[in-house]
């Protein structure tokens, strides 16, 4: 196979725009380890018009695999992040009222915290609509977003938050920097994992924080995707799945220190990471670093088994829909999340199981989930068509999205929750 710079080959006929890694996307090492198969899927968040034939929609490999040196979890394919986060890039922030709380409640603690006024400067990585930084705006506290998707950022502006059209290379840090800007607090939210450049990235990060600077980045933890079998929230778009050894390993290769980490619930379970250029670690990393060497999240033998689970999870799922459909029941599904494209597509649940999908983002109404084609409609549509269960693809905020159902429920409809294991509530 021809290779590309040492570190990739360039992938196997599924399409000449993607690269498949042979080396480590931190460390370069090329004894990863694939304990994946996920076949071969359309980009999770690649909605589509119903004139576009299944045929002619892309579809990449979603293998995953381990690296024994630096332990890091990450896909082989590379998907050009043009082709991932088109124009048309579909997911706003803001259409979950879950997530804007935890983000506010974040802005305010830091403000709080570290004292943040109108002479500060806060930017964002990934800053999408503007859903984080407007709580500083508000404040006078100035801003930076930056993000590549189109839509978002002009939902940004038009809420006044600065936005940057741009991916957060290290090259734009070091541009950003000769020009002055030097950040109190860098965010980096469900970023981390999405880019390829990650050594790239992290140096950027370094570039653009003040000496005295927090950079509080938040990454899904892969302990978490592993132990409550969350594999629909591998796609395209998360190139790598961390522990804290990795994260801890990649900040110090950038002289940057991971000094305080809290567990958080969103997003299936996720890590909130506090880094900066002095080092100043307290017992929340130590703790973590020891407990996953002491339950081997950082040995090969803690993936062994993932396949074979998630293979029964989908046997399951199959099994409880083709029940229901035996009985004569209508089932939809809620939530157009990127990660619905995986369950939907690695299962092959499609038409012959779920009528349709329903979302509150208006920018997904009336168009189609990727590859399986099932059509996207408002949430009232439950209401007028009143199918018997309801599948919640958006399984991480099914709380939240259950409430908002009651009068669905109080109907007699039931929900599906497929993750960590399928059930009927
Ligand atoms: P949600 C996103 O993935 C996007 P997705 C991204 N790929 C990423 O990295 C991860 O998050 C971490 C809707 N919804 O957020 C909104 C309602 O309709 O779980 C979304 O379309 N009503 C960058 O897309 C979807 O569900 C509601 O009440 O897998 C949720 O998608 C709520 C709460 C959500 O992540």
């Amino acid at each position: 196979m021809k290779t590309f710079d040492g570190k990739y080959d360039v992938s196997r006929g599924m399409s000449n725009v993607t690269r498949r890694r042979v080396g480590c996307r931190i460390c370069g090492d090329t004894g990863l380890k694939t304990f994946l198969d996920l076949g071969s899927t359309p980009p999770a968040d690649r909605l589509v018009s119903e004139s576009v034939p299944a045929e002619s929609e892309p579809r990449f490999p979603l293998e995953v695999a381990f690296c024994r040196m630096c332990r890091l979890v990450q896909i082989l394919e590379t998907v050009p992040p043009e082709v991932l986060f088109c124009e048309e890039y579909p997911y706003y922030s803001s259409f979950s009222p879950q997530l804007l709380d935890h983000s506010r409640a974040n802005a305010l603690e830091l403000i709080e915290e570290r004292g943040l006024d109108d002479k500060s400067l806060v930017v964002e990585l990934a800053s999408n609509d503007g859903y984080l930084l407007r709580n500083y705006v508000e404040k006078n506290i100035p801003v930076l977003g930056i993000d590549p998707a189109e839509g978002p950022v002009r939902k940004a502006e038009e809420g006044g938050v600065r936005t940057l059209k741009a991916f957060f290379t290290l090259e734009l840090a070091s541009r950003l920097s000769s020009e002055g800007y030097a950040a109190d607090v860098i965010h980096a939210n469900n970023v981390l994992a999405h880019v390829a450049d990650t050594n790239g990235f992290v140096e950027g990060i370094r570039v653009l924080l003040k000496d005295a600077g927090v950079a509080v980045i938040e990454v899904p933890y892969v302990r978490e995707l592993i132990d409550k079998c969350e594999f629909d929230t591998i796609y395209h778009e998360h190139l790598c799945y961390f522990s804290v050894t990795t994260l801890n390993h990649l900040f110090r290769k950038h002289t940057l220190y991971l000094n305080k980490i809290l567990r958080l619930p969103i997003h299936g379970g996720s890590l909130r990471l506090y880094v900066n250029r002095r080092e100043n670690v307290d017992g929340s990393v130590r703790a973590i670093l020891e407990e996953e060497d002491r339950d081997g999240v950082t040995a090969a033998g803690y993936y062994d088994d993932f396949a074979g689970r998630v293979h029964r999870l989908k046997k399951h799922l199959l099994n409880l829909l083709s029940d229901l459909k035996g009985q004569g029941k209508r089932i939809a599904a809620y939530g157009a999340a990127a990660k619905g494209g995986t369950l939907l597509n690695y299962t092959g649940i499609g038409r012959e199981y779920l009528d349709y999908v329903v979302d509150r983002n208006v920018h997904k109404h009336g168009k189609y989930m990727p590859g399986i084609h099932l059509p996207v409609s408002p949430p009232e549509r439950l209401l007028t068509d009143r199918p018997d269960y309801v599948l919640i693809l958006a399984w991480n905020f099914a709380d939240e999205i259950i409430g908002q159902l009651s009068d669905y429920a109080s109907l007699g409809g039931r929900f599906i929750i497929p993750i960590p294991e399928p059930r009927v509530r």
